[in-house]
């Protein structure tokens, strides 16, 4: 069976998926953006689960449980921050798309979803991310085809259009 790849705009912490990532920090304790909205949509027991966590690297993902969200597992990972590119951003972000792909499979997910990891408070440019976000799941589905669902989850006009365009240009690379 084939992975169907969905870029749709919208909340997150709505959605009723297997697992849903959060773009988190290396505390893995919360914080703002789609962080802060996945804890406050999970309630607290989320933050008393994450505590036993001991934190993660960036580009490394670590995963709970949903608690109030519709989604039954979280998966955390941490973006790179952008620092001008020439830090192994992308690496660390590719990274980030793996990770949690790799987790997901390991737990039995079939649906996921992901946000723009690094596209708000981390800083990193929303067209070079798509890009990687697109092409690093591409790679990861040519040796796993487990996942039924993967959807890229774009809160705003200018990451879902920026989405649609790495996906158009990824196709012809990759032809
Ligand atoms: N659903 C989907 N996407 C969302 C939602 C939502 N409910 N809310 C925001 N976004 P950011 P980062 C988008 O800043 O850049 C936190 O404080 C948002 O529009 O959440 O990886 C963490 O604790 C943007 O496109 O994550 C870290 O300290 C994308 O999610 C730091 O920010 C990511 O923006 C991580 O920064």
């Amino acid at each position: 069976m084939s992975t169907e790849i969905f870029i749709d705009r919208g909340d997150i912490t709505t959605l009723k998926v297997d697992a849903i990532v959060n773009a988190a920090n290396a505390s893995l304790l919360g914080g703002s953006g789609v962080d802060g909205a996945i804890h406050r949509a999970a309630g607290r027991e989320l933050l008393a689960e994450c505590r036993t966590l001991g934190g993660c690297s960036t580009g490394q993902a670590k995963m709970t449980q949903g608690y109030a969200l519709p989604a039954k597992f979280i998966i955390h990972t941490v973006g790179p921050r952008w620092r001008g590119g020439t830090h192994e951003e992308p690496k660390l972000l590719a990274s980030c798309y793996t990770s949690s792909l790799q987790l997901a499979v390991a737990n039995g997910v079939k649906s996921i979803a992901f946000p723009a990891i690094s596209c708000g408070v981390y800083g990193y440019p929303i067209e070079q991310a798509a890009r990687v976000a697109i092409s690093a799941t591409r790679e990861f589905l040519k040796c796993d085809n487990s996942l039924e669902k993967i959807i890229f989850t774009c809160f705003d006009d200018r990451v879902y259009r920026a989405y649609l365009d790495a996906e158009r240009t990824d196709d012809r690379t990759d032809r």
